[in-house]
């Protein structure tokens, strides 16, 4: 039996990991926060009944030996590092935390695997805000890295750690250039969740408007359990490489909206406002993925079409309420 250690299980992809590695056989075990296991109703509610057959062991990613000795006692045969900071911060106050969390828990991880358990197959999260600004679309594993955000610098700067180990060290390690993917186990801060979450409560006549930030943003949305499926078959593969995950089409804030609120039988225009506390430059070349390579290497695929993305994440949250 595989055994998988699997950090930022509680999340919205490592809920979908979890589900996907039990199915298969594996032995999932979850690096997760001190405080989620002490409030595990809420914090690992995203995992549901799954929580019984994961082995979760407290660690914080900041903290090298606790990542060494959490290593050393699993020996996994793979390890997923999903964990990160992960919301698209451009605030100079939070620069710090999320480099220590996503560059320095990627490098402790690394350098633990590197003396523990060096046979161990490694995935790192990375993400199409490691390009930023770019001069083309589609981009792909040789688009130049151009990242505009500390969170963009944070897995950039992680992504050549992971190259390096694999190159230096010989480690089965692996980036996955992943672009925006979505569910109904999305967080609500994200664009999607907001705003079918709202979308929903106005249906039920609990709220009457819905403040976003740019709708003109464009952004290459998936669907999520479709990219963990790719995450898994990274490390299934013979040799170790790098793979953008992506659908490879573009759509609007404003596109989401309305099929959001149509899929409701409502007009958005009659809720929806625009609120500047939200809003953020659009890119003049957009993000937009091409996912040729892990297509025909690994013969990849996503399911799910945008249209059933956004309408299963609106019957979710309707479903919620009722
Ligand atoms: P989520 O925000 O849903 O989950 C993040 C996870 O990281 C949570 O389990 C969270 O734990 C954990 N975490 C955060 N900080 C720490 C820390 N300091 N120590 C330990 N654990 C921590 O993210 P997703 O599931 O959506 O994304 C998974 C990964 O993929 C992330 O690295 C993200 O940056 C990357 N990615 C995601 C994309 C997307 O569209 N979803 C696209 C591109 C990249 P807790 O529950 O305790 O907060
Ligand atoms: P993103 O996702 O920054 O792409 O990061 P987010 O859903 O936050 O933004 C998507 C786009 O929507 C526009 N937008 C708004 N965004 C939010 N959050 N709230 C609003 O009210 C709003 N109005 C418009 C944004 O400007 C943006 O263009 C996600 C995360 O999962 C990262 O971890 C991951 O690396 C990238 O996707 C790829």
């Amino acid at each position: 039996m595989k055994r998988a250690l699997i950090t930022g299980i509680s999340g919205q992809d490592g809920s979908y990991l979890a589900e996907l590695l039990l199915a298969k056989g594996y032995d999932v075990h979850g690096l997760v926060r001190r405080a989620s296991i002490e409030d595990a109703s809420r914090q690992l509610a995203k995992l549901g009944p799954l929580q019984e057959q994961i082995t979760f062991h407290p660690a914080a990613l900041e903290n090298e030996l606790s990542l060494y000795k959490l290593i050393a006692k699993v020996k996994p045969d793979e390890c997923y590092h999903l964990a990160a900071s992960s919301f698209v911060s451009y605030s100079f106050e939070e620069e710090s935390s999320i480099l220590t969390t996503n560059f320095s828990g990627t490098h402790f991880l690394l350098a633990s695997l590197k003396e523990a358990v060096p046979d161990c197959r490694f995935f790192f999260a990375g993400s199409s805000e490691m390009f930023g600004t770019v001069d083309a679309a589609p981009q792909n594993e040789a688009t130049p890295f151009n990242p505009r955000s500390i969170y963009g610098i944070s897995k950039l700067a992680s992504h050549h750690l992971v190259r390096n180990y694999r190159n230096q060290y010989g480690l089965f390690a692996c980036t996955g250039i992943l672009y925006n993917h979505e569910s109904p186990r999305r967080d609500f801060k994200f664009v999607t969740r907001k705003i079918t979450a709202q979308a929903a409560r106005i249906k039920m006549g609990l709220d009457d408007t819905l403040y976003l930030g740019n709708l003109d943003a464009l952004r290459d949305w998936g669907y999520a359990p479709d990219y963990v499926q790719g995450i898994w078959q990274m490390l299934q593969h013979d040799v170790p490489d790098d793979y953008v995950i992506a659908s490879g089409v573009n759509h609007s804030v404003q596109e989401f909206v309305n099929c959001a609120f149509s899929h409701l039988g409502l007009d958005y225009r009659a809720y929806v406002k625009v609120d500047p506390r939200f809003y953020r430059p659009a890119e003049e070349v957009p993000l937009r993925g091409d996912a040729s390579k892990i297509r025909q290497i690994l013969g990849w695929q996503p399911t799910k079409p945008f249209e059933a993305i956004v309408a299963e994440m609106v019957d979710h949250d309707l479903s919620l309420l009722t």
